[in-house]
């Protein structure tokens, strides 16, 4: 029941409990049988230490990612590993390189040196924050390759990263900074002197859409110029999480993306109108949401009262270009303070809006 004892701690501490998606995969092609990606520690064969590296792309808004795999296969021995390391970094070259993640190295079949199995490193990086961009991933152990400088790497050995196929965006880079392999000092694409791609899978969670209707009540005006101010905030809190300023299309319709996922409040406000907070909204995908905002806020105070009504007598009978215009009194948005606009704030009177 340990499980389950976990799950409830999450819950108390107000953790979402989600399950990872695939965000991004290159899956092991099945054929290849991959380059070395390893920093070699033995000083015969430093000059071999050899990173390679992939590009992906993150969308908008960013990824939470909570898992990273990196296919490849083993012919030596990990126990030997320094360290196994995941970079994600703006550039495929050593020079920028920037360590997020340590990991594991699994190994997925039996034998021994000079074998080759199978043996992923994996990242547990736990909802790392990555905005949107291109990055390059690159993955690697450090380790010995000849630890007793016998000539044979039957003691360390190395770890091979494997290949996809077919290519997405780039193919991959090499940089041997040491210049063993022949290739020089500089990042060398279109991988192994081939077009190819390296395996990997990325896991995680992406954004949801909120979704939904803001009906502007007693409104005729043009709904797709008002912008309207939603709020994602922890239940029962007024502080805002994240703030989304949407437009309305011709159906009040509106959308945002958002990363945060668990029960929240969404709390609505435009110009005119009373905010509306709906409770409770739970986001666990793609989530709808209706707001139905009461008129007659001209202050904009979040109540109706004398104070909208002064100011609605200031601007009476008047529209745009004349001295007190105020767009705010325009209730109805015929684009004129009228009696109509009056007749709204006193059917409204005294409404006063959620916090
Ligand atoms: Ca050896
Ligand atoms: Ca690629
Ligand atoms: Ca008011
Ligand atoms: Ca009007």
């Amino acid at each position: 029941m340990k499980w389950l004892a976990s799950l409830l701690l999450a819950l108390a501490l107000g953790v979402s409990v989600v399950c990872a998606e695939v965000l991004w995969d290159q899956p092991w092609d099945g054929v290849s049988r991959g380059s070395p990606a390893q920093d070699f520690t033995d000083t015969a064969n430093r000059i071999y230490s050899v990173w390679l590296f992939d590009d992906f792309t993150v969308p908008e808004p960013g990824w939470w990612i909570d898992r990273v795999t990196v296919y490849g296969s083993e012919q030596g021995n990990p126990t030997y590993n320094l360290g196994v390391y995941l970079s994600i970094s703006p550039a495929p070259h050593v020079d920028v390189i920037d360590v997020v993640a340590m990991g594991t190295e699994v190994v997925l079949e039996p034998g021994e040196w000079p074998l080759r199995r199978r043996a992923n490193l994996v990242f547990e990086l736990n909802g790392f924050y990555l905005p949107p961009g291109t990055y390059y991933l690159s993955a690697w152990v450090r380790r010995p390759f000849d630890l007793n400088n016998d000539g044979t790497g039957n003691d360390g050995g190395q770890w091979f990263w494997l290949r996809t196929s077919p290519t997405l965006g780039e193919p991959f880079y090499l940089h041997n900074p040491g210049g063993g392999w022949g290739f020089g000092g500089n990042p060398v694409g279109g991988g192994w002197l081939t077009e190819q791609d390296l395996a990997f899978t990325i896991e995680g969670r992406a954004t949801v859409t909120v979704s939904g209707t803001v009906e502007l009540r007693d409104y005729e005006g043009d709904r797709t110029g008002i912008p309207v101010t939603i709020e994602i905030r922890n239940p029962g809190s007024t502080d805002a999480l994240e703030t989304h300023v949407v437009s309305l299309d011709e159906e009040g319709r509106y959308s945002f993306q958002t990363l945060l996922r668990g029960i929240y409040d969404l709390s609505a406000k435009a110009s005119h109108w009373l905010r509306q907070t709906l409770t409770d909204v739970s986001i666990t995908g793609d989530t709808i949401a209706n707001f139905t905002l009461t008129n007659g806020d001209i202050d904009g105070d979040n109540e109706v009262t004398l104070f909208d009504f002064g100011q609605l007598v200031s601007a009476f009978g008047t529209m745009p270009g004349d001295n007190g215009w105020n767009p705010d009194a325009d209730l109805d948005g015929d684009v004129e303070v009228t009696l109509f606009d009056f007749g709204i704030l006193v059917r409204n009177f005294g409404a006063i809006g959620d916090e």
